[in-house]
């Protein structure tokens, strides 16, 4: 993991592949929840060009309900032994669960993706104490009362100034806890708690997160954000997707979290040949 964290910094692109083993899932509706599958799907995105694989088990998105411990814990922790067992891929913890998390390490996670950047009492000291790469992403959950609502009424006066201001904040406080600097990712987490003029700030000026000292990390794969702007279903936002990718590169960032592995990486080769 370390390695691919240089390679970022050193202004290589690197892609990591989504694996939702969540029954609900919005855009593989659980067809990969059976661990056969679940493999299956890695390994192809590993031959893709995937570098990492990001394994959540509970639905962030907007709208989706909130899935106890235990049952987070039964749908990620066998999927990652798993492919453990048959590739060396890294792979990446998506939870919000300190419990999650260290089993998940346990399991042989070397990164930690928290879309609540931490926040939930233990998640940080498990970071720390295994010294790993966390992803911090912004997101006005706490504020809002969690993925039921926070999509009812984002407001920002400035959404690229607050969620900036918010990711150095909580680099700081992480740093501060016991955190190494050079473990840390941003990312300004299109989506979440922002409407589509939002997020449409967010990747024009991608450069202001790029800016900062941090590798950020983008994930716009298949959102809703398309939906809204072009009238597009999820399985129909393959391009916009790709497209938007592209955008955030020439912005300057290298860290990207896609669904189609293959696509994305034949539009990041074409911009790095030309950078
Ligand atoms: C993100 C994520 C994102 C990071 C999800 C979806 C919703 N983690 N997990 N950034 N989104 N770091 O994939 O549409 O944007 S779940």
């Amino acid at each position: 993991m370390q390695k691919i964290l240089e390679r970022i910094r050193s202004g290589h692109w690197v892609v990591m592949g989504i694996l939702n083993v969540t029954p609900d899932s919005f855009s593989d509706g659980g067809k990969y929840s059976h661990l056969n599958h679940a493999l299956t799907h890695a390994l192809q995105m590993q031959d893709e060009g995937a570098e990492i694989i990001d394994i959540g088990g509970e639905s962030t998105r907007p709208g989706s309900k909130l899935i106890s411990l235990t049952e987070e814990l039964q749908r990620v922790i066998p999927v990652i032994e798993k492919i453990r067992e048959h590739s060396k891929v890294a792979i990446s913890i998506d939870s919000s669960k300190p419990q999650v998390m260290a089993a998940a390490i346990e399991a042989g996670a070397t990164m930690v993706n928290d879309v609540n950047a931490l926040h939930a009492e233990g998640a940080l000291d498990v970071c720390i104490e295994h010294q790993l790469p966390v992803c911090l992403m912004h997101n006005l959950m706490y504020k809002r009362g969690g993925p039921e609502t926070m999509q009812n009424n984002p407001l920002y006066e400035n959404v690229v100034d607050e969620v900036t201001s918010y990711l150095i904040e909580r680099a700081k406080v992480c740093i501060k806890r016991g955190m190494r600097k050079e473990n840390i990712i941003i990312d300004p987490g299109f989506g979440f708690g922002k409407n589509l003029k939002n997020n449409l700030s967010l990747l024009k000026e991608m450069q202001q997160f790029c800016a900062l000292d941090y590798p950020v990390l983008v994930g716009v794969s298949r959102k809703s954000m398309f939906g809204h702007l072009l009238a597009r279903d999820v399985e129909e936002r393959l391009i916009a997707s790709t497209s938007a990718a592209v955008i955030a590169y020439q912005k300057g960032a290298r860290f990207f979290r896609v669904h189609d592995v293959a696509q994305t990486c034949d539009a990041l080769a074409l911009c790095e040949a030309v950078t």
